[in-house]
Formats: C-alpha cells, sequence, structure tokens
C-alpha cells in the first residue's frame, strides 16, 4: 500500500521467535522505515528496536555482495563467479564423499548446518537436498536452542510444539516465568504481560523463577531465586504440594494423563519409558517435600514459599514461558517435563489462560526447523528419520526410490562439529567417530555461538574441511571459510517463518538484493544440477545412482529458478511442503497458501488443513474437540473417544492421553568446586542479536551495548576488591575472557554465579570460549546455561 511518497510492504520481524508484523516502508524504492502492524493480534503495531531498525541493513556497505574463494584458509579471499564457485563446491562436495565412507546415517564425510533464521522454504529444500545426496548430517543452531523443549513436548504429549498461544497471557491470571529474561529477549511479550499486570495488579500474578534479578524481575510478584541447576527439585516440590494438599484436578487427572518413567536397561525408547500409576508417581515425589527441595535450591527459597507458589498455580489460570535457562542445560528435557507436569495436574492446558508455553528463541526455529526436518534425526511434516514409514511417505512425495533416505540419523551439532575438529579427544568421547571434511554453513556463525569452541576452530583452520558459508556479512566463521555465499536478506527474497505459537506468516520481497546476492532457494536449485553433472561422470555406481535422485529434488523448481527466485520460486517450494509434506501431518499448513497468507495480517496457525480453515487463522486452540480439526474429528470417529473434551493425539502417545513424567533431580554436569567456585552463565541483551553480526551494525544498538561485561554480585565483588568497571579475568577450565564488570544492588546474579553476554565478536571478550559442551542425553542441546568458572581482579 501507499501512503504520501512511501510504499509500504507487510511482512514479519527477521529477529526473535515472538513474530511480530511489520510494515517496511520503502522510499524511492530505499528500505527508510519499519513500524508495527496496528492490526496484528501478536504485537498490536508494537516493535522493539531491533525490529525497528533492521531496515538499516539492507544497504549496509559490509554486506556480502558476490561469491569469494581461496583454496586455502591461509590464502586471501578472491572474487569469483557463481558458475565457478558451484563448479568448485561440487568437486569438493564429492571429494569429501569420497574421503568418507557410505554407511547407515549414509556419507559420512559431508554435512549442512543450518539455521532457525532461515526461511521454511530453505530449511526444506536444504535438507530434501543433503537427504537425497544421501546423508542425515543435516543439522542447525536450534540444537542450541530449542531442542530440549522438542524433547519435553515430545514425551509430555507425543508431538512437539504447544497447545495454546500468546492470547492465553490476557485471560490468565499467574503467569509463571522461569528461566526466561523475557523482557530483554521477548520484549513485546513481556510488554503484554506488563500490560495485563497494570491493568489488574492484585489478580494478576506474575512469578519469576530465576537464579538471577534480571528486568524480568521487575514485575514478579514473587521472585523464587535458586542455585542455577537445582530447579528440578523446586518444581518436583510444587507438584509435591499440589499432590499432598489434594490441589489436582482429579478429573483432569484421572480421564486425561498418564504416568511415565524411563529405566535406562529396562525400555527401549526414552520417548516412551513404561508406564506407572498414579499411586507411583504420589511415592515418588514423597521425597520432594518443600523442606527437602528448599535445602537442595539454596538462595531465597524457603517451604513456605514453595508452598505459597503451589497453591497459587493450582488454584489460578496459569501460563507458564521459558526459555534458555532451562533447555540449555544437560537435563533439559526433564525440566521442560517437570513444568508441563505441573499444568498437566492442575489441568492449566486446553483451557484459555493456561497453557505450558515455551517461547522459541528464533524466528523460525518452530516453523522452519521443526516442522521443516532440519536436525539429523527429524523428517519434515513432524516426520522421524527411524521411522521407514515416514521415510517411504517422503520418497514417494519426492518422486524418488524407496531408500533414498538413509535409515540412520545423522550427527547432532556437538558430534558433527567434533568430527570436523576430529582430535584424539574428540575421538574418544564419540567412539566410531567419521571425520567430516565438506560442511555447508547458512545463516548462522558456529565459531561464535558454539561452546567451548576453541577446539572446533582450530579444526576450522585445517586445510582438509572445505567450509562454505552462506551469509549476509563477515563474521567469525567466515573467518575460516574456502568459499562465501552471497544471500539475499529478508525482504530481499521471499518465504515463510513460523513463530512460538505455531503461526507461519509470510514475508514478500520488497527491495532489491545488493550486488549478486542470490536466496539460498536459487543457490540450492543451481547448486544441485551442477553437482548432478558431475555424479552422473562418476565411476563408483553408488555416486551416479544419486546424481538422478539430486535432479529430481530440484527438477520442480528448475524452472522458478531461472525465471522468478524472488518470488515463483519459494511460492513452488512452499506449495510442495505445505500442501503436499504437511498434509494430514499434525502440522497440516496445506490451506495456508500463499494467497491466503497474504491476506492475513497474522498468518496462519495449524493444524490448518483446508483454505476456509486457514482463511480463519487455522487452530488457536490444539487438542479441543470443537477446536482443534485433529481432535475433533477423533471425537466423531472413534466412539471411545466421544465424550472426551480434548485428545492428544500426539503420535507416540497410542491411549490419547498427556503423560506426566517422574524425573528425579540431578545436578549439572560441571558444578563450582573449590578450584572453580563460581557458576557461569550466558544470555542475550535487549538490543543485540545472538553473534551481533546484524545489531551490531546498527550504530543506535551498537552505541547502547559496544561491548560485554559480565555481572557480579555485590556481595562477591566485595569479597574479591573488584569495583563496577574493573576488568576481571573470567577463567574455566577451557578458556578465558578479560571483561569489565557490572555489580548492582538492584540486578544481578545471586552470590555465588556471574553473568556474560555473548554478542562481543571480540576476542578477548568471546565467552563461549569458556562455556561447556557437555549436552543433554535426549536432546543433545549443550549446557550453556552453567559451568564451573573462577574470577578475579584482572
Ligand atoms: P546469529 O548471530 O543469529 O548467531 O547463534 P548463531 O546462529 O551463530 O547468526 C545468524 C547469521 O545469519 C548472521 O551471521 C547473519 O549475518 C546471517 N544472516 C542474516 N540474514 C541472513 C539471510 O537471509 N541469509 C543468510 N544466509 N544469512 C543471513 C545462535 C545460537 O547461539 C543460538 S540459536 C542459541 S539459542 C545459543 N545461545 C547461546 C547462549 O545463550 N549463550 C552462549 N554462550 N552461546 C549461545 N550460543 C547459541
Ligand atoms: Fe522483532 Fe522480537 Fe522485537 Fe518483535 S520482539 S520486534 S519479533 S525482535
Amino acid at each position: 500500500k501507499k501512503e504520501g511518497d512511501i510504499e509500504w510492504v507487510r511482512g514479519v520481524c527477521r529477529f526473535c521467535g515472538t513474530g511480530c508484523k511489520v510494515w517496511l516502508g520503502l522510499k524511492n524504492g530505499k528500505p527508510a522505515i519499519i513500524r508495527g502492524e496496528k492490526d496484528s493480534q501478536i504485537n498490536f503495531g508494537f516493535l522493539c528496536m531491533k525490529g525497528m531498525l533492521f531496515y538499516k541493513l539492507f544497504r549496509h556497505p559490509d554486506r556480502l555482495t558476490q561469491p569469494l574463494y581461496r583454496k586455502s584458509k591461509k590464502e586471501p579471499f578472491k572474487p569469483i563467479s557463481w558458475e565457478k564457485a558451484f563448479d568448485i563446491m561440487a568437486d569438493e562436495m564429492i571429494k569429501a564423499i569420497k574421503k568418507g565412507e557410505w554407511g547407515p546415517m549414509g556419507w559420512t564425510g559431508i554435512a549442512y548446518y543450518g539455521s532457525g533464521q532461515a526461511l521454511t522454504e530453505e530449511t526444506y529444500l536444504f535438507q530434501k537436498l543433503f537427504r537425497c545426496i544421501g546423508t542425515n548430517h543435516v543439522e542447525g543452531n536450534p540444537r542450541l536452542c530449542m531442542a530440549s523443549a522438542v524433547g519435553g513436548y515430545l514425551t509430555s504429549y507425543g508431538t512437539d510444539e504447544p497447545a495454546g498461544g500468546y492470547a492465553d497471557f490476557d485471560k490468565a491470571q499467574t503467569v509463571f516465568i522461569i528461566g526466561s529474561n523475557t523482557a530483554e529477549c521477548h520484549p513485546i511479550l513481556y510488554r503484554r504481560i506488563m500490560k495485563n499486570k497494570l491493568a489488574n495488579p492484585n489478580g494478576y500474578m506474575v512469578i519469576n523463577v530465576d537464579p538471577r534479578v534480571s528486568p524480568t524481575s521487575k514485575i514478579a510478584d514473587i521472585h523464587m531465586q535458586f542455585k542455577p541447576g537445582t530447579d528440578l527439585a523446586l518444581l518436583n516440590a510444587l507438584a509435591h504440594v499440589i499432590i499432598k494438599e489434594g490441589l489436582y484436578d482429579k478429573e483432569f487427572v484421572s480421564k486425561y494423563c498418564s504416568f511415565h518413567i524411563y529405566t535406562k536397561g529396562r525400555d527401549k525408547n526414552p520417548l516412551i519409558g513404561h508406564a506407572v500409576s498414579f499411586e507411583e508417581y504420589k511415592r515418588f515425589l514423597e521425597k520432594y517435600t518443600p523442606e527437602y527441595a528448599a535445602e537442595i535450591c539454596g538462595g531465597n527459597i524457603t517451604p513456605e514459599m514453595i508452598r505459597k507458589v503451589a497453591r497459587r498455580f493450582a488454584t489460578t489460570r496459569t501460563v507458564s514461558i521459558w526459555t534458555m535457562g532451562l533447555n540449555q542445560r544437560t537435563r533439559g528435557v526433564w525440566v521442560n517435563n517437570l513444568v508441563t507436569n505441573l499444568h498437566l495436574l492442575t489441568g492449566n492446558v486446553c483451557k484459555d489462560g493456561a497453557d505450558a508455553l515455551s517461547l522459541t528463541g528464533q524466528p523460525n526455529a518452530c516453523g522452519g526447523v521443526r516442522e521443516g526436518g532440519g536436525l539429523c534425526h527429524i523428517l519434515p511434516g513432524h516426520r522421524v528419520v527411524k521411522n521407514a514409514k515416514h521415510r517411504h511417505q517422503l520418497e514417494k512425495i519426492w518422486g524418488v526410490p524407496k531408500g533414498t533416505i538413509p535409515p540412520k540419523p545423522g550427527y547432532h551439532t556437538v558430534k558433527m562439529f567434533s568430527a570436523i575438529s576430529y582430535t584424539e579427544e574428540d575421538k574418544r568421547r564419540f567412539p566410531g567417530l567419521k571425520p567430516i571434511h565438506f560442511i555447508w554453513i547458512e545463516e548462522t556463525s558456529p565459531l561464535q555461538s558454539l561452546p567451548n569452541m576453541r577446539r572446533f576452530r582450530e579444526g576450522f583452520a585445517r586445510d582438509d574441511v572445505f567450509v562454505v558459508v552462506t551469509d549476509i556479512f563477515p563474521t567469525r566463521t567466515t573467518e575460516f571459510a574456502n568459499l562465501i555465499l552471497p544471500a539475499a536478506f529478508h525482504f530481499e527474497k521471499t518465504g515463510v517463518y513460523g513463530c512460538t505459537e505455531r503461526r507461519s506468516q509470510l514475508t514478500p520481497k520488497a527491495v532489491k538484493a545488493p550486488g549478486q546476492a542470490m536466496p539460498e532457494l536459487w543457490q540450492i536449485v543451481n547448486f544441485a544440477q551442477v553437482l548432478a553433472k558431475k555424479l552422473k561422470r562418476e565411476r563408483d555406481p553408488k555416486l551416479r545412482k544419486r546424481a538422478s535422485i539430486v535432479y529430481q529434488c530440484v527438477a520442480p523448481f528448475i524452472e522458478a529458478a531461472k525465471k522468478d527466485p524472488w518470488w515463483t520460486l519459494s511460492k513452488e517450494v512452499w506449495n510442495e511442503y505445505a500442501g503436499k509434506v504437511t498434509k494430514g501431518q499434525d502440522s497440516d499448513l496445506s490451506g495456508a497458501t500463499y494467497e491466503v497468507l497474504l491476506e492475513r495480517p497474522d498468518g496462519v496457525q495449524w493444524p490448518a488443513p483446508t483454505v476456509e480453515i486457514a482463511r480463519k487463522g487455522g487452530t488457536l486452540r490444539r487438542f479441543v474437540v470443537g477446536k482443534d480439526p485433529i481432535a475433533t474429528k477423533i471425537a466423531q470417529t472413534h466412539p471411545e473417544y466421544r465424550d472426551w473434551k480434548c485428545i492428544d493425539y500426539g503420535h507416540l502417545h497410542k491411549d490419547h492421553k498427556f503423560w506426566v513424567w517422574l524425573r528425579p533431580y540431578k545436578g549439572p554436569a560441571e558444578p563450582p568446586d573449590a578450584e572453580y567456585p563460581f557458576v557461569l552463565s550466558t544470555g542475550r541483551v535487549i538490543d543485540h542479536w545472538h553473534t551481533a553480526s546484524m545489531t551490531g551494525r546498527i550504530p543506535e544498538l551498537a552505541g547502547d551495548y559496544p561491548y560485554a561485561w559480565v555481572e557480579i554480585n555485590p556481595k562477591d565483588a566485595q569479597r574479591l576488591g573488584i569495583n563496577p568497571g574493573d576488568l576481571v579475568l573470567v577463567e574455566t577450565r577451557r578458556g578465558k575472557n578479560i571483561l569489565p564488570a557490572r555489580i548492582s544492588t538492584d540486578e544481578g546474579p545471586m552470590e555465588g554465579m556471574v553473568f556474560v553476554y555473548w554478542y562481543d565478536q571480540e576476542k578477548s571478550r568471546m565467552i563461549n570460549f569458556c562455556t561447556l559442551d557437555a549436552f543433554d542425553p535426549g536432546s543433545k542441546q549443550p549446557e550453556f546455561k552453567i559451568c564451573a568458572c573462577r574470577i578475579k581482579k584482572y
């Protein structure tokens, strides 16, 4: 639409997982301003600074504008043509395939590493290409961010992603914020919570559960502060009180819940474990008395506080939200389950104002990666690699031979990067590890964002690993590339993002990409054709066989890539993904065509199996009969569920019930000790996005936060003679940083803990030299939030 000399184009913000709807304003065809969409039920016209200012990146002088290549990482880069770039890439990929082996996970020598910021169409086509080449080494940064939430939902609901959405904040009476600095990381959602709180200060209670006093704690009625990693005991104690005092929802529990435990050695599948009785669950909780938990948790936790919070949780409509404080943990899946347990016990789910809502970090970790099949063990449409039926369904849709997709998951993130560094230590840690010699990294900067990254950087520096990076800016990762491919930025191409609440939204192309920068979809389709030609000439029949499969993978898109890579190509990939791949799955988006997505100010929430349902916005409340088309159909067609109000149709839950899990308290992987007596935790500030490769180039945001610092509790600082602004040496068993100190009586970590922001690109302040790469045994998500450190004045 046009207003005066500004032409407005509607899309979605490309930063956090809130999914704020934006209008990008173009003056004389150039990006000039961004404002929020007033009719959006997500952000109601509001935006944070990141959302308002990203128009400054379109014409930034640092933008990558042509393919750059160097044979050796010791040489400088030289510009080359796209044609030459794909030619070199295909040769290097085939070389790496030959250096590796063929096994149950496919070719061991090559890998793709993507991002929760890639468009859904991009992740979908990248993973399709790599599976068709013949490898399940398909991973992405959502492993660092959302994997434990996936594990949590898969075990509690039998299927990924939440039941409710943001609208629940407005009908809730209690918001339970645990392990999330919502005020800085999801500021527009925090605004909504704050608005409700201000409108009803006594009736709307905010409980903040966090070892640190963050800006989020400012509106909390109760702040539960506990030693990092002890929240499993705390959550079990809340359940203990709810049951002991008879506060649980008896009807919901008896009709809609069952109880489960996983016993290693006895149970084959950790996602299923085995069923136990309610009585056994009660016995399991016996030991988690408020007194016992308070002792473990320390901080300000008292038995009376636990009782008070449990009563409030159980007797009001409650929404819980959480992010990395729970996910980035070696017991991330368990702690996710323990929050959802509280909702199931108290019937605080499947109704207005009540939900267990894991907030997504990135704009498309849910839609693109979790639904689009962008991790080593999953396939698009909520399918899994290990399931032969799922693999064959996809092979049929793709028109490729049965057996194209290898049957075993590839390497998860830490293992994938260990297969690149491939040190003796890596081989000891992962017996049977096979080296990776070629990796295509897209829209992420792992050599700043991976934990314990010194050894990964050493691996990447070697010349026997060919590194391709598709990005819009130079980053700490492009420093290790052989080939840099310039990408079109958001609004310079077309595609869909799916945010926290199962909502997909379309952003159309509005701006011309600079220089030779091209959309990733165009890069994939063109590279695949070159690769197919080269594979055809190979002598090994296994390689030759893949030539036609690779060609078939992109064949439906070749014409569009030639004629219109900016819109038609994306639309055709979306039509295949949403129209064919999600059809009939729980994440059904087949009704959400581009036309419908363009019409709607808020996009569409799945399941949306028909255009009619999609036009109304899709499904706000999942699992509820009468509201969710899948649950409704089950109730209508299966007499035994006729009188059920909600039905858990997760494919892992054959009993159609929600599962309460018995998860014991277990501490972190590296607790503090005499040598390293502090807990180091890491996170984000409001104005920077992740590695700051983008926000660090926006002067207003960089000016607000020019460098990272370490937050220290005033009591610890006094004891160690550290004053505000002093340089502090932060040291762990893996590395060290030198950071200025911030000491506040108002905000900051509890005694014995320090907190560092990880956006800074300056090597002496890159905290991921220090963090720990221990990971959750289920979700494989690393424990960024807790490791042992020592500090002293520098
Ligand atoms: P980003 O800065 O988001 O960081 O870490 P990364 O994904 O490594 O990287 C995105 C990249 O995409 C940028 O380099 C940007 O320039 C590029 N880009 C932007 N638009 C486009 C585009 O359209 N196409 C292409 N090809 N590129 C584009 C995130 C990761 O970090 C995550 S998800 C989490 S949750 C972790 N959090 C975390 C933490 O809490 N503490 C510590 N210490 N480390 C962490 N690391 C993890
Ligand atoms: Fe963008 Fe998130 Fe800010 Fe909304 S809250 S404007 S989605 S960064």
